[in-house]
């Protein structure tokens, strides 16, 4: 950390790159950042290939997060990668870090193969408290609005506070956020209050495709193209659908399919005690933590069902 320290006090001109199918903690850590950096009297910017969650757009005006396509092409001083597990997740802008000599990677997910010339990799419950334990190392202010972008980037990944990764280090991180003026009622109402009309009819329709298999220890849903269309909702929408199959009593394994294409799906994985499906997820062109992770199948639905079921199987 000393090191990229030093390099955040001396370089001038920062790329922060966040992933794609961006969540509370890539937007809230690349944000407060950027935030901290521009307070530094640095020149930065943030951006993500992927779209900014309607639920989270409560808390983008406090700065712009600049798409792919429009973000300034120019010989930045150093690329920072925040809550980024490989590479790949940063989609059309890996090319842009690929590029580059002078990287840091900030993250917390332990399958992350440390890519950037300096990496900053602790599996803690968000790289949220990365930037946090980064923030009190250089004696940053926590201002009203890095307040806001922390606490959403540190409870989206715990979970509102509920997962086994929410330790003590992060409650005391929390409070201090809420101290700083984090404002708990308005975070949670936007992220965990409000759904969308689309959202709610897809749970709806993902609990219709329930399927449970192993004596219930193993539950999968999936969401089709065409379910998206007739009941008008985002892939944004389909977030929270795995929390319906994973709160099944008994369930161990909860696995969710969303069709990307004709014969493509992204998939999640979530385990509730023992399961380890970062290894799970592995076998399926992707990666994660223990309890949570994600990967895709490209297959016609019914084979890419008994893939899963079968995989998940040898988990238990
Ligand atoms: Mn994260």
């Amino acid at each position: 950390m000393q090191k990229i320290e030093k390099i955040i006090k001396n370089e001038k001109d920062f790329l922060i790159i966040g992933h794609i199918s961006p969540d509370g903690d890539t937007i809230g850590s690349g944000m407060a950042l950027l935030l901290a950096l521009q307070k530094l009297g640095k020149s930065a910017v943030f951006v993500i290939d992927g779209k900014i969650p309607e639920k989270m757009s409560f808390l983008m005006g406090y700065a712009k997060v600049y798409t792919f396509t429009e973000c300034p092409k120019r010989n930045y001083d150093c690329v920072i990668a925040v809550d980024v597990s490989d590479p790949e997740r940063m989609g059309k802008c890996k090319a842009i870090f690929d590029v580059h000599q002078n990287t840091i990677v900030i993250d917390h997910h332990g399958t992350n193969p440390a890519f950037g010339s300096y990496n900053y990799i602790r599996t803690v419950g968000a790289t949220g408290l990365l930037i946090y334990r980064l923030f009190k190392q250089m004696h940053i202010e926590l201002t009203k609005e890095i307040a806001n972008l922390l606490y959403l980037a540190i409870c989206t990944d715990t979970g509102n506070f509920s997962y086994s990764n929410t330790d003590a280090e992060i409650l005391y991180a929390a409070a201090e956020l809420r101290n700083a003026g984090a404002d708990i009622p308005l975070i949670i109402e936007n992220v965990y209050q409000i759904r969308s009309l689309g959202a709610t009819r897809l749970i709806g329709r993902s609990l219709e495709h329930l399927i449970l298999a192993e004596e219930g220890k193993i539950a999968l849903t999936y969401i089709l193209q065409e379910d998206f269309r007739e009941l008008f909702a985002l892939t944004e929408d389909t977030e929270e659908l795995i929390n319906y199959a994973r709160a099944i009593k008994g369930v161990e394994i909860a696995i969710f399919l969303r069709q990307s294409e004709e014969e493509e799906f992204k998939i999640s994985f979530r385990s509730k005690n023992y399961a380890d499906v970062a290894e799970l997820a592995s076998e399926f062109n992707g990666g994660g933590h223990k309890h949570a992770s994600g990967g895709k199948i490209h297959a016609p639905l019914k084979e890419a069902i008994s893939k899963l079921l079968k995989a998940a199987a040898k988990k238990l």
